[in-house]
């Protein structure tokens, strides 16, 4: 028996091309709401960036050409159709985009609205990997360091639509402390996009790697903070650049639920009970039971590794 049914779809989309309109994503993404509010979902999870190509890939002198890739206003005159056909049938969703503020800040932004086309919540990404500089050798960028800043608004869970729902974006599933901040909210469901090159260009990482560090990261991090995770990918070739799918929506108790079979555009559907992650939250993951914070003082303190506490003349077995 479902508990605390809580109708939960990702939305995975294929390739957004360079040469592709803000509109022709936007309808793809109308027509995915419609498919996940027709499977009885209350929230549907849309990916990274999901207006555009993944553009940290190109070096881009700063300006016009750049820019282009940037929401001024959310809604805009673009996307204020999707929060439109969203009240219209009752559904909230996150929907990951570039953001370009006022005062001219620029965020890998995700945004949290409700069934009545409201939006309740904003993350700005925080872990953003790759480099700020030109690798004219390789044979893509990953340039998110210079093309955003780092989140400043930290993560934050918010209580809507009868749950608490915090989200991430992509290379934040790689950082354990993402989840942990966000489990110590009492999250019950979090949500994110990601983008995932399929060959890394930095080191030799062996290619079935790519989607087994994926899951492992989002199923690790669902069952140790005993909350559902939905993650949705942009997929398949983008303009001959090949990302991952394998969008999932993974159970608090670290199974994988659904699982993408394609990668194009695509939705999965779990009837997700929420009291999934209540028996766990009062049973193995009761976090005021069991953790022991006075003990883990250097994850605040220190940035990068250090050396062994052992090794300190105080720290000896003696
Ligand atoms: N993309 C990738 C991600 O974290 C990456 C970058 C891939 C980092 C593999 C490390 C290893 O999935 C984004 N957009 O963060």
């Amino acid at each position: 028996m479902i508990r605390r049914p809580f109708g939960l779809a990702v939305a995975q989309m294929g390739p957004v091309h360079r040469a592709d309109s803000r509109a022709s994503a936007v309808a793809r993404l109308l027509a995915l709401m419609t498919e996940a509010a027709s499977r009885g979902a209350r929230l549907v999870v849309f990916p990274e960036l999901a207006l555009t190509t993944f553009f940290p890939r190109y070096w881009l002198e700063d300006g016009e050409a750049l820019d282009h890739f940037y929401e001024r206003e959310m809604p805009g005159p673009e996307t204020r159709v999707l929060f439109e056909r969203a009240r219209d049938l009752g559904i909230g969703f996150t929907l990951g985009f570039a953001e370009l503020t006022p005062r001219g800040e620029r965020f890998n932004t995700q945004i949290l609205v409700d069934a009545q086309g409201r939006i309740v919540g904003r993350y700005r990404k925080i872990h953003l990997p790759g480099h700020a500089d030109h690798k004219p050798t390789a044979p893509f960028q990953h340039l998110e360091k210079r093309y955003f800043q780092v989140g400043n608004e930290g993560f934050r869970a918010w209580s809507a639509m009868d749950a608490r729902i915090g989200m991430c974006i992509c290379n934040d599933r790689r950082w354990p402390e993402t989840f942990r901040v966000l489990g110590l909210q009492s999250a019950e469901i979090v949500t994110l996009g990601f983008s995932t090159p399929s060959v890394n260009i930095h080191w030799s990482e062996p290619p079935h790697l790519r989607m087994f560090h994926h899951l492992l990261t989002l199923q690790s991090g669902a069952y140790q903070n005993a909350l559902w995770v939905a993650a949705a990918a942009k997929a398949g070739l983008e303009d001959g650049f090949h990302m991952i799918g394998g969008s999932v929506i993974v159970s608090p108790s670290g199974e994988i639920m659904a699982q993408s079979q394609s990668e194009d555009d695509e939705v999965i559907f779990v009837n997700a009970d929420l009291a999934v992650g209540d028996r766990f939250r009062q049973n193995v993951f009761n976090f005021a039971a069991h953790r022991r914070p006075e003990h883990y003082g250097l994850i605040l303190e220190r940035t990068g590794a250090g050396a062994p506490l052992g090794d300190a003349p105080s720290g000896g077995a003696s």
